[in-house]
């Protein structure tokens, strides 16, 4: 890679991480990838306030006393622009309780007594902000609170037991919706999530993975600059829900863009979005059996044979059903790059 292309990673990888190591993620959990770059992403010199629900992110990451792995600039108390402050609270009041650090903040501000601007970021699983604390996460949008809130999509509610969440992929099999013969698994569509956060008007929207690195930090960046609400949402391959062997996270994360089920995606508000790493030509497209078949959760439709994908006989048409969501989805989204709330 020339010197001109990395130097956006070196200036990102000199960066302090507010995610240290210790969690007890699974393996190959995205989330823990995700969390080290958004990590870096705030250590721009202001000081940060974390929010954070209930989900595998959480449990897994803040045990207190035996498992923390948060933490930044609490060496010095001089320290306070790298410092980052963490809070642990209800399952789907993340982005709520971001809005009243936000406010607070600024109101503190405003009064002298807090001499130098925080950054607030509220960090949920899709079952945290997009079904139980769906109505959360609108309405702090809606009021164009000036917080940064990432999504970790997973398509589950996985520290629950991977019931169904409303981003499960077609036909996928989670413990609500358990494949059998005459039903065969998930029967509803995904909701359009980036869809719902523009239209409830968003500032800066985007769905992008840590294994497309350049757009999740120039995300993360442009999020965190916003003067009103930011949604970031990242798709989040799952090892233990998802079921797939282990070295595989980054090779799923890329296909679930390339293959139009969760593409990348960055909006801003009132100028042109980019719909990136999915071909727009359905023909020139990955074909989701590529996404499939390596993932146990589709072993009713879909299996690898010597590397290569087979459909699973008499499941031609269910599959058949997930390509065309996964087309409608690209089409859905490309409309959305060019439209702006009222
Ligand atoms: C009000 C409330 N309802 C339910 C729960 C139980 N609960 C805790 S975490 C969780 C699922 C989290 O799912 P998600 O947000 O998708 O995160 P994941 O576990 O998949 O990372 C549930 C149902 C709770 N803690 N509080
Ligand atoms: S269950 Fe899934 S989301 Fe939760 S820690 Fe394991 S891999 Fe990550």
């Amino acid at each position: 890679m020339s010197e001109k292309r990395l130097a956006p990673f070196m200036e990102m990888a000199q960066k302090e991480s507010c995610f240290r190591p210790g969690s007890t993620l699974c393996v190959d959990c995205m989330e823990s990838i995700a969390f080290q770059n958004v990590g870096r992403a705030t250590d721009n010199g202001i000081k940060t306030i974390y929010t954070m629900g209930t989900f595998c992110g959480e449990v897994s990451t803040l045990l207190w006393p035996t498992v923390v792995a948060w933490g930044r600039g609490d060496q010095e108390a001089t320290q306070f622009e790298k410092s980052f402050s963490i809070i642990h609270n209800v399952f789907e009041s993340a982005s709520t309780v971001a809005e009243g650090i936000r406010d607070t903040a600024d109101i503190l501000l405003e009064l002298g007594a807090l001499k130098k601007p925080i950054q607030v970021v509220a960090n949920s699983g899709d079952g945290g902000a997009l079904v139980i604390g769906l109505r959360s996460l609108l309405h702090t949008i809606h009021r164009r609170s000036r917080v940064t809130v990432v999504v970790l999509i997973n398509e589950f509610f996985a520290n629950t037991g991977f019931q169904y969440a409303v981003t499960a992929t077609p036909y996928s099999e989670t413990s609500t919706t358990p494949p059998g013969d005459f039903i065969p698994g998930n029967l509803e569509e995904p909701m359009n999530h980036v869809g719902l956060a523009l239209m409830a008007g968003a500032e800066f929207v985007a769905q992008v993975s840590p294994a497309f690195p350049k757009d999740f930090t120039e995300a993360c960046e442009r999020a965190l600059s916003c003067s009103e609400t930011a949604v970031i949402f990242v798709p989040s391959p799952c090892i233990a829900g998802w079921k797939f062997k282990e070295g595989r996270t980054i090779e799923l994360a890329k296909l679930a863009s390339e293959t139009g089920l969760f593409p990348t995606f960055l909006k801003e508000k009132g100028k042109a979005g980019s719909l990136r790493h999915v071909s727009l030509d359905s023909k020139q497209r990955t074909p989701i059996l590529r996404f499939l078949a390596p993932q146990r959760r589709f072993h009713h439709l879909v299996h690898e044979k010597n590397g290569e994908p087979a459909v699973v006989k008499g499941r031609e048409k269910e599959v058949a059903l997930i390509q065309d969501w996964a087309n409608r989805n690209v089409q859905t989204l490309q409309r959305l790059t060019a439209w702006d709330v009222a």
